[in-house]
């Protein structure tokens, strides 16, 4: 296993557009081992693909850590999403340090491969389904940022800058 850099806002790769991966392969799976290595490694509730700089739909969740119970959707489609909405402050591994509040669905529905390459599906609410859907960005190149007003983005987009400046690395 391995140690994969997370990719920091606002490095334009975030904003990536990810390929559906064809076979749940040995590739494939050793992805997803990094990716948990790299999400407990950091205090990740959740890691997509893109952040580690591999543009194809693997997720990785896990919003109870200390179990280690692991969710892994690969080619994840969501199946059915609920009208009500629910608001949730949010954090990312790619915007270090920066919470702010996004709208997001309160249930979501979502089918997947997991990494034995079976089709799953399962209902998710609570944070398991902000995360279903924070990382789903992801994989479409949007970063949480994008939901927050062009002012307060062009506020952190600064601040980021400036630590990169600074040398700092998270
Ligand atoms: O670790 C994470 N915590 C978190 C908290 C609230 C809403 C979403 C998240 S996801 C984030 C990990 C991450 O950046 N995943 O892409
Ligand atoms: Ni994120």
């Amino acid at each position: 296993m391995a140690l994969l850099q997370i990719l920091c806002y606002p490095d334009p790769r975030l904003h990536t557009v990810a390929r559906p991966v064809d076979a749940v392969d040995a590739r494939v799976r050793r992805l997803v081992d990094d990716m948990l290595e790299t999400m407990y490694s950091a205090d990740g509730v959740g890691l997509a693909a893109t952040q580690v700089d591999v543009h194809e739909r693997v997720i990785v969740i896990d919003t109870a850590p200390n179990l280690k119970r692991p969710h892994v959707l690969i080619n994840p489609e969501l199946v059915a999403r609920s009208q009500e909405l629910a608001v949730t402050d949010e954090g990312c591994l790619s915007v270090p340090e920066i919470y702010d509040k996004v709208q997001r669905h309160a249930q979501v529905t979502v089918r997947a491969l997991n990494r034995a390459g079976e089709t799953v599906e399962y209902e998710a609410s609570g944070l398991l389904a902000v995360c279903v859907q924070h990382e789903m960005d992801h994989l479409l190149g949007k970063v949480f940022v994008e939901y927050l007003s062009p002012l307060k983005r062009d506020r952190i987009r600064t601040k980021m800058l400036k630590r990169l400046r600074d040398g700092r690395r998270s």
